[in-house]
């Protein structure tokens, strides 16, 4: 289990602050579409998806984006125990969703190079650092209950 030291916790909760959870999840969602684009097959429902300028205005698209963000939110509030936190989401995503899990790591990723833009001077490689575990850990805790 990753294991979070007080200077992460303070480096993560401080720069979260920094962030527009609408936005940036809406275009980490986004860039992941552009930039991975075999992650569209789960979203065929959401409409033209045919461009980049078309998934980064699809409406459907910074909805999502917004909802996984505001879930990833509760990783901030509770990184001693993803797990749990995220048990339910990753039966979801599993049973239901049927996600390769490979997808939350690529998520995390695009994520991070999202969340720089905002932190601006704060985006320090300590600050960095703590992010790539947070994401990491979220990452493994959606994994969690597949099976
Ligand atoms: Mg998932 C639904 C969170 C990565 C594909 N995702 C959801 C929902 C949440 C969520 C909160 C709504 C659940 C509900 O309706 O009860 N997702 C979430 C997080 C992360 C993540 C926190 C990673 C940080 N999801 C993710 C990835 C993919 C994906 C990488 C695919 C590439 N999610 C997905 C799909 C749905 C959700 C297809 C259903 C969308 C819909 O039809 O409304």
């Amino acid at each position: 289990m990753v294991h979070f030291t007080a200077e992460e916790k303070a480096a993560i909760t401080s720069t979260w602050k920094l962030v527009d959870v609408e936005d940036a999840g809406a275009e980490a969602l986004g860039r992941l579409l552009v930039v991975y684009p075999w992650t569209q097959r789960f979203f065929d429902s959401f409409g033209n998806l045919s461009s980049s300028s078309a998934i980064m205005g699809n409406p459907k698209v910074k909805a999502h984006g917004k909802k996984v963000l505001t879930a990833f939110g509760d990783a901030i509030k509770s990184v001693d125990d993803l797990k749990n936190t995220f048990a339910h989401l990753s039966e979801l995503h599993c049973d239901r969703l049927h996600v390769d899990p490979e997808n939350f790591k690529l998520l995390g990723n695009v994520l991070v190079i999202v969340l720089a833009k905002y932190f601006g001077k704060e985006f320090t490689p300590q600050v960095q650092s703590a992010w790539q575990k947070l994401v990491a850990g979220v990452a493994t805790a959606l994994a969690h209950k597949y099976h």
